[in-house]
């Protein structure tokens, strides 16, 4: 088992800031677990969706979005736990090919919420290549900072779908909690895009 990942250079809270610096109008979603917490801690806003559960479902979601709302950006940010569990729905984004899509996969080949075991990319499991496999030809991995700057404007403005694994330490980190009123979630997200009158 490979424990390269606790000295990986890209802290996830770091990314996270690097990511919101740059969204402009963008529309993001996060994944259960620490990407909801790298994002509330990096600066909560009405145009961020956390998801409290529905493990698997951040791509699927992001996908709807994504062809309903055509003319924003959407940005997945979630976990390899989390998008391992959900693996199938990358077929499906690239069948859709939204050109208004990005997903990040913040990979710390941990399952962090529940104790930080190994997953699967901690051993044989290359998530870009999966996701080439599956049809998403714009796929690759970010494993250092200069990397980042270097993807930023694909990340946000580039031809979708793109997917980017972000390789991120593993590394225990205090939860920073969004809203647990998934109404309320759900309603500040649905007023910030659609006005008040969508609530
Ligand atoms: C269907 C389902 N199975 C298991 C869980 C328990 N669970 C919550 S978060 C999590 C791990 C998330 O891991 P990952 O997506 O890699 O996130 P990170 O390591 O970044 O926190 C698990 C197993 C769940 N919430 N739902």
């Amino acid at each position: 088992m490979s424990h390269w990942a606790e000295s990986y250079p890209l802290h996830r809270r770091d990314v996270a800031k690097t990511l919101l610096h740059a969204r402009e109008d963008m529309l993001i979603i996060t994944g259960l677990g620490s990407t909801n917490w790298d994002f509330t801690a990096a600066g909560d806003s009405p145009r961020t969706f956390p998801l409290w559960g529905a493990m698997g479902g951040a791509v699927s979601m992001g996908l709807g979005l994504a062809l309903a709302q055509p003319d924003k950006r959407i940005l997945v940010a979630t976990g390899d736990g989390e998008m391992l569990m959900g693996i199938g729905s990358l077929a499906t984004v690239a069948v859709q090919a939204p050109k208004n899509m990005s997903i990040c996969v913040f990979d710390n080949e941990r399952y962090g919420e529940t104790g930080m075991q190994m997953t699967h990319t901690a051993t044989v499991t290359d998530l870009a290549l999966t996701a080439q496999g599956l049809g998403i030809k714009n796929a690759a991995v970010i494993k250092d900072e200069s990397e980042l700057k270097a993807e930023l404007q694909a990340i946000t403005h580039g031809d979708g779908p793109i997917f980017r694994v972000i390789k991120v330490r593993a590394e225990p980190l205090d939860f920073v909690l969004p809203s647990k009123d998934g109404v309320h979630l759900k309603n500040r997200f649905r007023a910030e895009l659609l006005g008040p009158g969508a609530v």
